[in-house]
């Protein structure tokens, strides 16, 4: 049985999508990072950079005990290599697929959020943040649309390097739905994938935590403005 502690945002569906179309048996373990949750300490000890996603793998292949994974990037790996699954057994195609998960933890991910961010979520409009990360972002589209040029997938067939970018070019979707007109072969790609059962299902269940209603203040309060000092604050025992 693996546990997932998550929330439902980009980083975290790539997890549950991953657990779905691996048929692996999972439990889900909501973090309420608006409110808070990825400050407690049952959180903190399997994920010590406060973010979702983390796993728990009670019952890892070495039958030793529970292994924790913190970082999408590495869970995905984990996974893949547990399961023989989505992940190339050659040093070649391990490789390729290995260097587009890193591309997407490295930078659409980063780039895609800090968009967001600046458009959605400051209090003053700051045009140049807006612009620097919206271009990056674009760029990085505009990578990913040319090396899906005469591919269905990143790396040929279904990977977790597809898995990684999937959720990033869907929040963009959700908020710009003209956002990928520029890019045929990405859009091609984001239909096929968004069409699959497993992140179909993946999503509901993403959804059913989203039920959980946060004011806007405290998820402020609780997301942004995180120093050295005020979050070892947050931390001590209370
Ligand atoms: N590099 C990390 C990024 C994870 C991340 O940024 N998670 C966000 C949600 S998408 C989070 O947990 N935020 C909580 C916080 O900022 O305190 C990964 O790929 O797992």
């Amino acid at each position: 049985m693996i546990e997932l502690h998550y929330w439902p945002t980009s980083n975290g569906h790539k997890i549950s999508m991953c657990l779905e179309e691996m048929a692996l048996s999972y439990e889900i373990h909501g973090v309420n990072i608006g409110k808070g949750e990825q400050f407690k300490p049952d959180f903190i000890a399997i994920s010590p950079n406060n973010r979702i996603p983390a796993i728990i793998d009670r019952a890892p292949l070495d039958m030793g005990e529970p292994i924790t994974v913190f970082e999408s990037g590495a869970i995905l790996t984990y996974l893949a290599e547990k399961t023989g699954q989505f992940l190339p057994s050659t040093s070649r195609g391990r490789a390729d697929v290995l260097s587009w998960v890193f591309w997407q933890v490295g930078g659409l991910g980063p780039m895609a959020g800090q968009k967001n961010h600046f458009i959605q979520h400051t209090s003053e409009r700051i045009p140049y943040a807006i612009e620097r990360y919206s271009k990056e972002t674009d760029r990085l589209f505009g990578v990913l649309d040319r090396r899906l040029e005469g591919r269905d997938f990143i790396c040929g067939s279904y990977s977790i390097a597809d898995m990684a970018s999937f959720p990033w070019t869907n929040s963009t979707m959700q908020r710009e739905p003209n956002a990928l007109d520029a890019f045929p072969n990405l859009r091609r790609w984001y239909e096929a994938i968004r069409a699959r059962p497993a992140v179909v299902a993946a999503y509901a269940k993403g959804e059913a935590l989203r039920a959980q209603p946060v004011d806007e203040e405290e998820r402020h309060r609780n997301l942004y403005g995180q120093t050295a000092a005020n979050v070892a604050e947050r931390l001590k025992p209370t």
